[in-house]
C-alpha cells in the first residue's frame, strides 16, 4: 500500500466499499481523489480512481438514456429569482443557505458533505429569493448536471473560503471550468453579452466567506484588488452573520427586478405582496403577469410612484419602476 494515506482518504475509501448506489460510489470516489496525497507513490491509485469515476459516469449516462430519470438537479424556480451557490468543497455554502433561509442542509467540517442541490427561500423586505445550495465543484470531476443547473439560474453566488491562500486560483479554476460549457460567470459591473449562440453570461457575485479566520481579511483585500472592477465582492462570516445583510441586499439588487403593487379602482393599494418583474418590463408585461385576460381587456391604467405625477394615466409601453402602484381598468 502506498505510504501516507490520510485518515480522511481511508474513511472515504471505506464509504466507497459500503456504497450501494452509483451516486454514493461517485461521491466517495470524488472524496477519495480530493483527500489522496498527491505524490509519485499514489500515481497509480489516482489513475485508478479516475478510471473508476469515468466508468461509473458512463454507466450512469447509459441508465439515463434508458428511462426517464428523475434529476435532483432540477430545482423548480420560485420567488423573485434563483441564485445558485457554487464553489469548492467546505467553503460554507450549506452554512450560508441555513442562515439566509429556513432550510436545514447538512453541514460538516469535512469536504463533500452536500451530495445534491437543496433550495431555500430567502426573505428580503417584501419579496423572496430562492437560494440553491449545491454539491462542491471538483474541477474535472464536476458533475455536468451542476453546470447545466447553473446555466438556467438567474444568478450565481461563488462562495470561497477567504482564509485559503489559493483563493485566486480557485476562482480562475471555477470560471475556466464553467467556460468550457460556455457558461461565463461575469460580474454585475461587466457588460453582459449573450450575443454568441449557446453562450450564457451569468451575473455572478463573489462571496468571501470565513472572513473571521486568520489571513482571510488580507486575502479578501487581494481579491478586491484583482476583481473589484468586474465583480461585487461580499465578505461574510456565515457563523456570526457578519455581512449577511449586505449579501441579501446585493443578491436581490443583482437580480435586477422591480416590484409592482396592484390597486383596485376606488380601493387602497395592496402593499402586502408585490408582483416581481424583470427591470425594463412594461405595463403590458405586468398586465400579463396579473391575469392573461388583462392583456386583451385593459383599457387604461393609472400609476403612482416616483416617476410620474400621482395617479397619472400610463401607456401600454410604460416601463415600470420599482415600487410603482398600478391600477388597471378593463
Ligand atoms: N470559521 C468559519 N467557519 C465556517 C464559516 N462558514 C462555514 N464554516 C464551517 O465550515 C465547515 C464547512 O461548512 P459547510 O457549510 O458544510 O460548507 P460547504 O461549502 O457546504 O461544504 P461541502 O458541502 O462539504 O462541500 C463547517 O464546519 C462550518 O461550520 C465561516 O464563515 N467561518
Ligand atoms: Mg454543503
Amino acid at each position: 500500500m502506498p505510504a501516507n494515506l490520510t485518515p480522511d482518504y481511508l474513511a472515504a475509501e471505506a464509504r466507497f466499499r459500503a456504497a450501494n448506489t452509483t451516486e454514493e460510489k461517485l461521491a466517495a470516489l470524488d472524496e477519495m481523489y480530493a483527500t489522496i496525497p498527491k505524490h509519485k507513490g499514489t500515481e497509480k491509485l489516482r489513475a485508478d480512481i479516475k478510471r473508476r469515476v469515468s466508468k461509473l459516469r458512463d454507466k450512469e449516462k447509459q441508465a439515463g438514456k434508458k428511462g426517464k430519470r428523475f434529476s435532483e438537479f432540477h430545482i423548480e424556480k420560485q420567488g423573485a429569482g434563483q441564485v445558485v451557490l457554487l464553489g469548492p468543497a467546505n467553503a460554507g455554502r450549506s452554512t450560508l443557505l441555513s442562515k439566509l433561509t429556513s432550510a436545514e442542509p447538512e453541514i460538516a467540517d469535512y469536504p463533500f458533505t452536500t451530495r445534491a442541490p437543496q433550495p431555500g427561500m430567502m426573505e428580503f423586505e417584501d419579496v423572496t429569493v430562492q437560494i440553491v445550495d449545491t454539491p462542491a465543484m471538483f474541477y474535472e470531476h464536476t458533475d455536468g448536471e451542476l453546470i447545466s443547473m447553473a446555466r438556467i439560474a438567474d444568478m450565481v453566488g461563488l462562495v470561497f473560503d477567504a482564509s485559503d491562500d489559493g483563493l485566486l486560483d480557485q476562482i480562475e479554476d471555477v470560471r475556466e471550468l464553467t467556460a468550457k460549457s460556455r457558461l461565463f460567470l461575469v460580474g454585475a459591473k461587466s457588460d453582459l453579452d449573450d450575443s454568441k449562440a449557446g453562450t450564457i453570461s451569468m451575473p455572478t457575485v463573489l462571496i468571501a466567506n470565513k472572513i473571521d479566520l486568520p489571513g482571510a481579511g488580507d486575502n479578501a483585500d487581494v481579491l478586491q484588488e484583482f476583481y473589484s472592477d468586474e465583480f461585487d465582492i461580499i465578505r461574510t462570516c456565515a457563523l456570526t452573520g457578519e455581512g449577511l445583510e449586505e449579501l441579501r441586499r446585493n443578491l436581490y439588487a443583482s437580480l435586477d427586478m422591480v416590484r409592482v403593487y396592484t390597486k383596485m379602482p376606488g380601493k387602497p393599494a395592496d402593499m402586502s405582496r408585490p408582483f416581481v418583474l424583470k427591470r425594463g418590463s412594461t405595463l403590458m408585461d405586468f398586465a400579463a403577469a396579473v391575469h392573461k385576460d388583462f392583456v386583451k381587456s385593459l383599457r387604461f391604467a393609472r400609476a403612482w410612484g416616483k416617476n410620474h405625477i400621482d395617479g397619472a394615466q400610463i401607456g401600454r409601453d410604460y416601463v415600470l419602476a420599482d415600487g410603482d402602484v398600478v391600477e388597471m381598468h378593463d
